[in-house]
């Protein structure tokens, strides 16, 4: 049989597929992995018995009206998986068959009926295939699935509800890790994991093996609290040279709210200066507009980010995405409609939330000026953030910039 599966884009490496594109050709099937632009004369000419489609939330109307095209002209069976419909998967009576959580085990039960085989562990999962993603000079890898945490608008903990048998993080065996890598032998290594080397003798082992057969650098997501001493030392021998790790919000009450107890300010100041002294790059991931929230707040976290000094800073727009405890709590409360159509691809957007359309209009301000502001160290005042405001804002801070190095240490 010939598979088709699409996901949105291939600018990157998209783990999901390529790990079920593996299993596919393991159960002696032909697979081949599209992005949204190219899928519909690919499908043509190809002739697919199977599509399938990876569908993150905010993007379902796109692969049906893609699969409305491709229906009126194949015969096929069309297969919906990936976040949006495991947790959203009301209005997906356009597909003959709609995948929850991990696709593994569901696709090679589908293709290959009674004699299929069961993959218990992550370690029997065949390495993904990368064959449809040739050339990349960064190459994505996840070392586990899962996360020990349950922030209340991540997706993690509704899984682990959904799916209890995977509650908390599955480990690779760092063996196994270490020769996928060499096998791929990447310029640049990005994993993926949601939370990454919780476990400190895993940590440790994964760590050597890196410095010892790998010698790449690499990027990865960590909390604040995971920063310790010990941790940064691993993470400079074994070749990390940039790491991710989520702030989301200055405020101890929105922090609380949103279930990231487990480290404050001092936190935050202290794993980035450790990081700073052992120079390894950090970026600040930040969630504007939280329920309960005001531009305050908002602003509290630019300050913050300033104060740390990131090698970049990333400040999204909260979006209550369906299924999640924090978007559930919006709906109850009234902060959200609960009209999903209204979610977009991105959460660089306005927010959905029920807010005034200042707060809104100032929250999409501060957006689009963070990462600015923090480069900078400029500040902006409450009246920057309105849409005609902003150039001006640009201009004073880009002007603040050059007379600060003309006139050094003058100004
Ligand atoms: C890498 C990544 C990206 C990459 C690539 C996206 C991708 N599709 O892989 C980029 C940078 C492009 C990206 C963008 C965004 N992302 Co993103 N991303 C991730 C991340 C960190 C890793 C994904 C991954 O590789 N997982 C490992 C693989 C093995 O698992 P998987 O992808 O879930 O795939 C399995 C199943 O879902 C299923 N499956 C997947 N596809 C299919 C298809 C079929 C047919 C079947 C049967 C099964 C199936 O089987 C797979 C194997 O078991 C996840 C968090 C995470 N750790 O999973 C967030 C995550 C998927 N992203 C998320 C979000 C919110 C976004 C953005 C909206 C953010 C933004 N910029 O606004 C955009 C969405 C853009 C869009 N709509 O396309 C959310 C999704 C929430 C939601 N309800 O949709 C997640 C879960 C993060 C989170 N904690 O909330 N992202
Ligand atoms: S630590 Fe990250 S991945 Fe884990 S539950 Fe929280 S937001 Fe999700």
């Amino acid at each position: 049989m010939k598979v088709l599966l699409v996901v949105k884009s291939k600018m990157m490496e998209n783990l999901g597929v390529m790990y079920l594109s593996s299993i596919i050709k393991k159960s002696g099937h032909k697979c081949k992995i599209t992005d949204l632009q190219n899928a519909c004369n690919y499908a043509i000419k190809w002739e697919p018995e199977i599509i399938g489609y990876s569908i993150l939330t905010g993007d379902r109307n796109k692969f049906k009206i893609l699969n409305d095209r491709l229906k009126s002209q194949l015969k096929f069976k069309s297969i919906v998986g990936n976040c949006d419909p495991t947790f959203f998967p009301e209005g997906y009576d356009w597909a003959d068959e709609i995948v929850k959580g991990e696709g593994e085990n569901w696709i090679n039960q589908f293709l290959t009926k009674d004699n299929y085989t069961v993959y218990k562990s992550i370690d029997d999962i065949p390495w993904p295939d990368r064959t449809d993603f040739p050339n990349m000079k960064i190459r994505d890898f996840v070392s586990s699935r899962g996360c020990p945490f349950a922030c209340r608008y991540c997706y993690n903990a509704k899984w682990a509800e959904l799916f209890p048998e995977q509650k908390g993080v599955r480990v690779r065996d760092p063996k196994d890790v270490i020769a996928e890598i060499k096998s791929v032998n990447p310029e640049y290594i990005f994993f993926q994991d949601s939370c990454f080397g919780v476990n400190m003798n895993w940590f440790m082992e994964f760590s050597k093996g890196m410095k010892d057969e790998i010698k790449k650098p690499y990027q990865c997501n960590f909390r604040p609290e995971q920063i310790t001493e010990e941790r940064v030392k691993l993470l400079q021998q074994s070749g990390c040279i940039a790491v991710r790790m989520a702030l989301e919000s200055a405020s101890n009450r929105l922090r609380e709210l949103i279930g990231r107890k487990g480290y404050g300010v001092e936190d935050i100041k202290k794993a980035s200066s450790l990081l700073k002294d052992s120079q390894i790059m950090y970026m600040i991931q930040n969630i504007l507009q939280l329920p309960e929230s005001s531009i305050e707040d908002d602003l509290l976290t630019l300050q913050l980010n300033i104060e740390c000094r990131p090698t970049y800073s990333w400040a999204s727009i909260y979006t209550p995405y369906p299924g999640t405890k924090l978007g559930d709590y919006c709906k109850t409360k009234g902060f959200y409609k609960g009209d999903y159509n209204n979610i977009t691809d991105s959460f660089f957007d306005k927010s959905v939330l029920e807010y005034s359309e200042t707060y809104k209009e100032q929250v999409y301000c501060l957006q689009k000026i963070f990462a600015l502001c923090v480069e900078t160290g400029i500040m902006p005042d409450i009246n920057d953030l309105a849409v005609e405001k902003l150039p001006n804002f640009i201009h004073k801070a880009m002007r603040k910039v050059g007379d600060k190095r003309l006139y050094v240490g003058l100004l």
